[in-house]
């Protein structure tokens, strides 16, 4: 994973701003569980006013019910979000149909001018919120790569989907927000920065309070104990009791039991979670 520097958020300022020049329509990749933490915070500001679809990743992962207050929320807000999972190939359809909707405007622009050519689709977003997943997807098996098309940086490849959509087959990557701490906290706990920015107990903490506040019966389920009214550290204690982490003297291995709690958050096994809300 990248540790991010000001060399290198530059670059990746440079890169998607020379990108844009070449897209009608910029697709924002976020991840559904925390749509505000994995935004970058730049990125409304190099947008401009492109064009553009949020794509709330991973919702196979996020709660359906908090996922749908998003929608309700970016919808609100005048933006157009798709909820998606970029793991299944039928999820295509609707974002292809919401970058079309976004880039209607300019379409009628082009056909006032008797002007018709594909929309040119960017994916942008910060690391590992399913770029690359989202654009094999919207590829899907039958990928046709358009070729070099001219003007275009030569390496950049184009796929065409569908018949009105050319999409750049490389994603801009984009630095994460790196001074906030609540939005520090769910990109650790969503694997999108490296482990050692954040102390692994401080980590699994905050993970408990959140699960707390969102799923409360989640740990309970996994677990087959009693969570409710437990303190966060008492939560991670109750893990360690229950899987008979013990170490020397009879000491609860508490660093192990965290440990555990973060791994079975990132593979899944909690079930579905979203770590922020709108009305958080
Ligand atoms: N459950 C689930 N996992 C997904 C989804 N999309 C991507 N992933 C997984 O998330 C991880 C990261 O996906 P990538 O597509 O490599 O993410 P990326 O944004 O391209 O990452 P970088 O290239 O590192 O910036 C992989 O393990 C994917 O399998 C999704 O919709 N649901
Ligand atoms: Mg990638």
């Amino acid at each position: 994973m990248i540790q991010w520097y000001p060399g290198h958020m530059a670059k990746a300022r440079r890169e998607i701003t020379e990108t844009l020049r070449l897209t009608d329509v910029a697709v924002e990749v976020l991840d559904a569980r925390a749509p505000l933490a994995t935004e970058n915070p730049d990125l409304n500001k190099l947008l401009g006013n492109k064009p553009r679809v949020v794509v709330l990743n991973k919702e196979d992962r996020a709660d359906a019910a908090v996922t749908k207050r998003w929608l309700a929320w970016y919808t609100e807000k005048g933006a157009q979000a798709v909820p998606f999972c970029a793991l299944r190939s039928n999820s295509a359809a609707s974002l292809i149909r919401g970058i079309e909707r976004a880039a209607a405007p300019v379409v009628e622009k082009w056909a006032a001018k008797g002007v018709n050519k594909p929309i040119r689709v960017m994916i942008a977003g910060i690391p590992n919120v399913g770029k690359s997943s989202v654009i094999n997807c919207l590829a899907g098996n039958a990928r046709a790569k358009v070729g070099a098309t001219p003007g275009v940086t030569r390496g950049k490849q184009w796929i065409r989907i569908g018949s009105r959509l050319e999409l750049l087959d490389t994603p801009g990557i984009l630095w994460p927000k790196l001074e906030d701490q609540d939005a520090a906290m769910c990109l650790a706990a969503i694997n999108a920065i490296r482990d050692e920015v954040l102390d692994e107990w401080a980590l699994s903490i905050d993970l408990a309070q959140r699960i707390n506040r969102c799923s409360p019966k989640a740990l309970e389920k996994r677990f087959e104990v009693p969570f409710s009214g437990l303190s966060p550290e008492g939560c991670i204690e109750a893990i360690a009791k229950r899987r008979g982490f013990l170490l020397r003297g009879g000491v609860y291995d508490l660093e192990r039991a965290a440990s555990l709690l973060i791994d079975e958050f990132r593979s899944g096994k909690l079930g579905r979670m979203s770590l922020q809300s709108p009305e958080a």
